[in-house]
């Protein structure tokens, strides 16, 4: 018959914990080449590209650390308190009911930590809020279920992005591969939004039916749409690449159809996209005129 002994109880909960405390630091290691969306086996969040992602990734990397000591430590105490005073170890209880040292020590070391956390926390989320030299705005509108974007400064350039291939189809997994080729499914849109790399781009967000929200995870991002109102938001991604995310906020039946794209390339790549989407918007617009 297997029997475990207190210590051996012990110490797989130790290695269950190391095992997550590994983990979670592994997952920061290896993030750095994360392809702009979610993985298989993925630990941790996707690699930053942004100023903003960067200091939200070092955040979270260090509350996983103190989180993890905090454990530890309480887990450590339980099991000593558990051992040291059972009925059998401590067969005569104290009648101690309070020390004050001991209680002032549990209360201020608390505080301390959540002020410690607090501080940074506060300056990111002013961080995040606004664009205070931004360099081009992008607007963008959340519809049921598709997004709408708008390049006031570049010529007002709009369209609207929807995912392919259309799931209201009901094609075969074969012929969506046809569709999608290398392309992952639900994360596929038809116009992607096309930003420059290196720039800093002031995005307004508002929705025309429901709340909607424009989550953009390697960017740090995550903002509701909401009809009626402006939100603010920006970023500034440093590398080039596509980047995906979804609407994150339960819009209708179609909510887990609308992905986001996002295509970051470089800035002559970009006129190059801004002069063709002009040029094909005036053509659109040319029989209009006759
Ligand atoms: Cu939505």
């Amino acid at each position: 018959m297997v029997t475990f002994t207190d210590k051996d109880v012990y110490m797989k909960l130790i290695r269950f914990l190391c095992f997550f405390l590994v983990a979670g630091l592994a997952s920061s290691a290896f993030a750095a080449d994360s392809p702009g969306m979610a993985t298989p086996w993925q630990l941790g969040l996707q690699a930053p590209v942004t100023p903003v992602m960067e200091k939200l990734y070092d955040l979270h990397s260090a509350l996983l650390i103190l989180i993890t000591v905090i454990t530890i430590f309480v887990l450590l105490l339980l099991t000593y308190v558990c051992v040291r005073f059972s009925a059998k170890n401590n067969p005569v209880p104290s009648k101690t009911a309070h020390n004050t040292l001991v209680e002032i020590i549990w209360t201020v070391i608390p505080i301390l930590i959540l002020v410690a956390i607090a501080i940074p926390s506060l300056r990111i989320h002013y961080f995040m809020d606004k664009a205070h030299e931004a360099q081009m705005t992008l607007k963008i509108v959340g519809y049921q279920w598709y997004w709408g974007y708008e390049y006031p400064d570049n010529g007002g350039i709009s369209y609207e992005s929807r995912i392919t291939p259309d799931p209201t189809k009901n094609l075969s997994p074969e012929e969506e591969h046809k569709i999608l080729g290398n392309e992952p499914r639900l994360l596929t849109v038809d116009n992607p939004v096309v930003v420059p790399v290196n720039t800093t781009v002031r995005v307004l967000l508002t929705a025309s039916d429901v709340i909607h929200s424009w989550s953009m995870p390697a960017f740090g991002i995550k903002m509701d749409a909401m009809p009626g109102r402006v939100n603010e938001t920006w970023f500034k991604a440093t590398q080039t690449g596509t980047f995906r995310g979804q609407c994150s906020q339960l819009c209708g039946i179609w909510h887990g159809f609308m992905p986001i794209v996002v295509k970051v390339v470089t800035k002559e790549e970009f006129d190059a996209w801004v002069a063709e989407k002009k040029k094909s918007a005036s053509n659109d617009a040319a029989p209009a005129a006759q």
